[in-house]
Order: structure tokens, then C-alpha cells, then sequence
């Protein structure tokens, strides 16, 4: 993890030149997993605090607690915080480490998804309940059965739900092999291919998963697996699914070099083959989005540390319009100017 030292000296630096400003600044907010339902905008975020803990590669010091929504009738318009939708006292099986969650709608109903620890210390991710898009959420008293790692995304395509899901280092998708726990798994050998996000169809009634996770396979410009050592372009965690003009667009953070990148597909499983970036790094260590369409124009909404003077785990939401290309490339955004 970055030192905030390094963060402090990038904030002096780039003072000014910010070309968006954080959408909340009550509290700090990260992760933004943007929707549009009936027509307003409905962010679900991480609500960063500091809690006193040192930092470390395990990401001890992401201690968050709860979760608030915010809601705004345009992309960057007033924000509303509808406040407390769900906290870590009120899930059973949730011990700490509220992370990046989202959401998803289905018949009138609102499932939101978030990782947690357990009391002894492995992340799972749960399903909570509600019948508004801004909570309260009620919890499933245990975890989706057979979830693991962070970072859940929920895509809906042609009526059923996806769940994309897995990040490394302090997410530990490198103790997973075929969905299989072992505490002696490590991250792959720089020549091996890297590891990847997880996808599930959901269930039905969206408590479960309805299919053994699969691969999100990422393919070089050669039709071959993108390595582990390949740290510029490789699935780190945060992911994302968007489709545009009929193509599957997964986006995720490639953590250690921090951009967010993106490949496609023709279906919502892949393979994927690799693309470009999206954004260039921000200030503060992690990168973590989401790509919404409001009324016919694409935003990203992401987070940076430039609020809290480049702290790396009080980040803040912010939002700027993405496009695309008459090829479908998405332009790179280069946070603070080029
Ligand atoms: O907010 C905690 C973690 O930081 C998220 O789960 C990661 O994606 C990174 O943003």
C-alpha cells in the first residue's frame, strides 16, 4: 500500500487541476456502484472511517461499518443522503469489513450485495433486502452459500442476474482454486497465467447462486491469458459489467498499478479480450467504479483520496462522463488532466 506521505505529495502537486470534485463531503465514500431506477440515480458506495488501524497489504485498515445511499436526479447534480441502509451489527454472520457493495432491482424488489469478514477473519458475501432503493436493507441471516473474495457486481441481461466477484491481496481470491479454499494458495508465477474475477448466475428468488462460479477469462491481443506478472493489465478486483451497442464491457482495477481497464466480449461469461484503460490512477492507493448510461450519455462514477489530503482509505465519490469511440474504445480519462 502506498504511504500517505507520497498521496500528500500528489495532492500538492495536482492542487487545482482536479477536473471533478468529490459528489459527497459529509463523510467519505468509495466504491460507487451507480444505477438509475424510475429515473433518478442511486449510488451504493463503501463508507470509509477512520478506525485506528494501522496499515497493511490486508487492508485491515478498510474497517468500514455500515452503509449509506445517495441519491441525485442527475449525474452530478445535489446529493441525497438517505443515511444508515445497513450495518455490520444487523448482519448475522458479518463479524467486520463492510466493502464494496452494489445493488440490484428485480420485480420491484432491492438486493443488496456486499462482502464481509466472519468472526474468523474470511470475507463471504450476503444478500440484504429491501423494498426501496435506499434500504433499510434486511440481511439473509447467512451468506450466499459458496461465496468468497470481495467486490460483488450484479449485471442484468435478457431477465437473468450475473454476480461478478473477486479481488486479491486483502480480498484473498489467491486462496481460491476452483472455488476451493486452501490458506497455502499464493498468487500465480509471474509466466503463469494471472487469476480472475468470478461470475455466478443468481437464483431466482437472487439469494443464491444458481451455477458453480466460472472464470472471467481475460485474453491478450494473441488470443492467450493475460499473466500474472502482466500487473498493467491483469484482474486485480473491483469488477464491472456494462454492455454497449450489443458488447459485454468488463472493467475492473488492476490494483498494484492501479488503473482501471477493460476487455469485451459477445456474451456476459467470455472470454474477454483485453481493451484498453479507462483511468489513469488517482490519487490514494485502491481504484474502484462504475459505468452507468443516463438519459443516452455514459459517467463513471469512481473515488480518489484528494478530499481527505491523499489518506488512502478515506476516499471520496466522484463522477465524469465516459465516451466511446466510433469503434466502441472507450477514451481514456485521465483524472486530473493529461
Ligand atoms: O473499499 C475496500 C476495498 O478497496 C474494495 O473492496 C476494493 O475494491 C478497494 O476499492
Amino acid at each position: 500500500m502506498a504511504d500517505n506521505k507520497d498521496n500528500q505529495a500528489r495532492v500538492e502537486q495536482l492542487k487545482g487541476s482536479a477536473i471533478s470534485q468529490p459528489l459527497v463531503t459529509h463523510i467519505y465514500t468509495a466504491d460507487p456502484s451507480a444505477h438509475v431506477f424510475d429515473g433518478r440515480i442511486y449510488l451504493y458506495p463503501s463508507h470509509d472511517i477512520e478506525a485506528g488501524i494501522p496499515f497493511n497489504d490486508n487492508g485491515d485498515h478498510f474497517a468500514m461499518e455500515d452503509y449509506h445511499v445517495f441519491s441525485m436526479d442527475r449525474p452530478d447534480g445535489e446529493v441525497t443522503d438517505h443515511g444508515v441502509a445497513l450495518h455490520v451489527n444487523d448482519v448475522p454472520w458479518a463479524a467486520r469489513q463492510m466493502w464494496a457493495p452494489d445493488v440490484a432491482r428485480k420485480d420491484g424488489r432491492y438486493y443488496l450485495y456486499f462482502p464481509a469478514k466472519r468472526a474468523d477473519g474470511i470475507f463471504q458475501i450476503g444478500v440484504a433486502v429491501s423494498e426501496s432503493p435506499t434500504g433499510p436493507f434486511t440481511a439473509e441471516p447467512a451468506p450466499i452459500e459458496g461465496s468468497y473474495s470481495i467486490d460483488p457486481a450484479v449485471f442484468e441481461d435478457g431477465g437473468e442476474h450475473y454476480i461478478y466477484f473477486g479481488g486479491i491481496w486483502g480480498g484473498q481470491l489467491q486462496k481460491y482454486r476452483d472455488n476451493a479454499f486452501d490458506a497455502g494458495n499464493e498468487e500465480p508465477g509471474d509466466e503463469e497465467p494471472a487469476l480472475q474475477a468470478r461470475v455466478a448466475r443468481l437464483s431466482a428468488d437472487m439469494k443464491q447462486f444458481a451455477e458453480t462460479p466460472r472464470a472471467v477469462v481475460i485474453l491478450d491481443e494473441d488470443g492467450k491469458e493475460l499473466l500474472a506478472g502482466d500487473h498493467d493489465r491483469r484482474y486485480f478486483e473491483g469488477p464491472w459489467m456494462h454492455k454497449y451497442r450489443g458488447k459485454y464491457y468488463f472493467s475492473y482495477s488492476t490494483g498494484d498499478t492501479h488503473f482501471l481497464c477493460y476487455a469485451t466480449a459477445d456474451n456476459a461469461y467470455g472470454p474477454f479480450r483485453y481493451q484498453g484503460r479507462i483511468l489513469t490512477p488517482v490519487i490514494g492507493w485502491t481504484t474502484h467504479h462504475s459505468i452507468v448510461e443516463v438519459e443516452g450519455r455514459w459517467f463513471l462514477y469512481y473515488h480518489d483520496s484528494s478530499l481527505s489530503g491523499g489518506v488512502t482509505h478515506l476516499r471520496s465519490v466522484k463522477v465524469t462522463e465516459l465516451f466511446y469511440d466510433e469503434d466502441g474504445r472507450i477514451v481514456t480519462l485521465y483524472p486530473y488532466g493529461e
